[in-house]
């Protein structure tokens, strides 16, 4: 390890302390300011949760996020490689007639492997509060942090079907701002980079909450990782 990583490696663990082992996904993100979606042949990869399967329990049980890491986003990926494989067959073919087909799915499954790979650095096990100034960020949009919260929660327990309540980062605007999606990628507004990411989606919690979608998101509202949040709304606002 060379004096930057190692420099890095260590702001990394002070900054997340909150992570109990050493996160790849974390260092990646501060490095480079983008989360690690791509191995060094340049295809989509699944990399391992920041934490031990069992951490987030009581709050989020062990074999929900173990089929929700491996199945879910892990199949985000595989599509997603599969995907571009087809794209790039079609265009080596010349035959268009199915790239729209694969160019839908792509949106699909990418925007899947980027919200799921923000979603675990998003989570921690014990209750977090914003400060500092991504809670004046927080004050000055929202009016105060109670207010987010509800926001966020009603956002996130009223999507249509499967999907997410996300909290982003709009450059253009220098604002945050609540996203409600749908599936992976509808109802977006190009440029926000998201900075929190609430999994509505069933496998997300229906093991232990059944259908009390509700509880599920009140729960993990008292488990965010709101380090985490700032250390992104830190890199997002470089890019303004
Ligand atoms: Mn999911």
């Amino acid at each position: 390890m060379n004096r930057k990583s190692f420099l890095s490696a260590s702001a990394v663990l002070s900054a997340s302390a909150i992570l109990p082992i050493n996160s790849v996904l974390a260092q990646n993100y501060q490095e480079n300011g983008l989360d690690k979606l791509t191995n060094e042949k340049g295809e989509f990869q699944l990399l391992n949760l920041p934490y031990n399967k069992n951490f987030l329990e009581p709050y989020m049980d062990e074999e929900t996020v173990y089929l929700h890491h491996t199945f879910h986003h892990g199949g985000a990926v595989k599509g997603a490689n599969k995907d571009l494989q087809m794209i790039r067959k079609a265009m080596d073919e010349g035959n268009m007639e199915t790239v729209d087909y694969w160019t839908r799915k792509l949106s699909y499954h990418f925007s899947s492997h980027v919200l799921h790979t923000i979603f675990w650095t998003n989570l921690t096990n014990k209750k977090t509060e914003p400060t500092g100034k991504l809670l004046k960020r927080i004050e000055t949009d929202f009016g105060s942090y109670e207010k987010l919260k509800t926001y966020l929660s009603k956002t996130s327990k009223d999507v249509d079907g499967n999907g997410w309540g996300i909290l982003g980062y709009q450059p253009y605007a220098d604002k945050l701002t609540i996203l409600q999606c749908e599936n992976h990628e509808k109802l977006t507004q190009w440029g926000v980079i998201p900075l929190l990411v609430l999994d509505v989606w069933e496998h997300a919690y229906y093991l232990k909450y059944k259908n009390k979608r509700n509880d599920f998101v009140d729960t993990m509202l008292n488990i965010l990782n709101w380090d985490n949040v700032a250390e992104r709304l830190n890199v997002a606002e470089k890019l303004s």
